[in-house]
């Protein structure tokens, strides 16, 4: 049996004010907590070490870079990078990046047991608008702010498994788990922000936003015969909302673990990458099933 024990690092709201040093003190507190349970890789939400800036517009598009890293890891992070080196525990955390000729990502790492960053994914389904938008109850700012990603859905072979990143929006679309589906992919980390009510439908609160969250990761595991673990960043920041319901998805597509609280909280569960088989070889087996001949439209639009 190839196991992973995963632990879904949940965190509590982050507020404006908080310093990236507060932020990363309560990451290496999970992380301590983690290592107390056995896990051998811990998964942060998205944007992980400051709030979910897209929400606050900036006039000044180079006024947003305080909420940017030009390195990773960098001087506020390398503490965590170290701790998690020490504790022999491989990591995966979401932050907005800014690179050395001066483009914007949406972006997530996994650093292997030794501390080294082994991949990368930058966010390409990017949500929400460009411009201020007086008609919504709140901004959200993803199209000023980030370009689509620009390395496509790769997986990485490492800790045993076929390992692939995602990133919120990301995981509301089919394609991002078939695209990682087809290169074998064995568990997707997903860190998400999503606001409890949608800036532009008042009817839609929180119930429903985290029926469509398990919705989209149950599919996708199933479909993909993966396991998921999809994380968030909750409760309320600066006043504004955000979903919990971190997951555990096995690769039937059934929640195994699941958050009670809008808190710091982990979800620890041992993975049996094996159990991805099964389903891959049977009703989701690709090579034998699939008629893409029939699927051009999927990319021709
Ligand atoms: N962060 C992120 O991608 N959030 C979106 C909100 C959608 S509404 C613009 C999500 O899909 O959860």
């Amino acid at each position: 049996m190839r196991m992973l024990t995963v632990a879904a690092a949940q965190m509590g709201p982050i507020q404006k004010a908080d310093s990236r040093a507060a932020v990363i003190a309560r990451m290496i507190a999970l992380l301590d907590e983690a290592k107390g349970k056995g896990a051998d890789l811990v998964v942060y939400p998205e944007l992980a070490l400051t709030t979910f800036f897209p929400r606050w517009y900036h006039e000044d598009r180079g006024e947003a870079d305080i909420w940017f890293e030009d390195a990773m890891p960098g001087p506020a992070t390398q503490v965590l990078f170290d701790r998690a080196r020490e504790h022999g525990i491989a990591m995966s955390f979401g932050y907005a990046e800014k690179t050395s000729d001066g483009h914007h990502f949406n972006t997530s790492v996994l650093v292997d047991k030794t501390g080294v960053i082994v991949g990368k994914y930058r966010k390409i389904h990017l949500p929400g608008h460009a411009e201020y938008d007086p008609e919504r109850t709140h901004q959200h700012l993803e199209k000023r702010y980030f370009e689509p990603g620009d390395l496509g859905f790769p997986v990485w072979r490492t800790l045993g498994g076929v390992l692939g990143m995602a990133i919120c929006n990301d995981r509301r679309w089919p394609e991002t788990y078939r695209v990682m589906g087809l290169q074998g992919v064995e568990m997707v980390l997903i860190g998400y922000n999503t606001p409890s009510v949608n800036s532009q439908r008042g009817a839609e609160g929180p119930e429903k936003r985290l029926f469509h969250n398990r919705l989209s990761v149950q599919a996708g595991a199933y479909q993909n015969a993966t396991w998921v673990v999809a994380v968030a960043k909750a409760g309320d920041e600066d006043g504004h909302h955000m979903i919990g319901g971190s997951l555990i998805v096995d690769p039937n597509g059934e929640i195994v673990a699941e958050a009670k609280t809008e808190g710091d909280e982990l979800l620890v569960h041992a993975c049996n990458l094996d159990e991805t088989a099964f389903g891959k070889s049977t009703i989701f087996d690709f090579a034998r099933h699939r008629r893409i001949e029939h699927y051009g439209i999927i990319t021709s639009q």
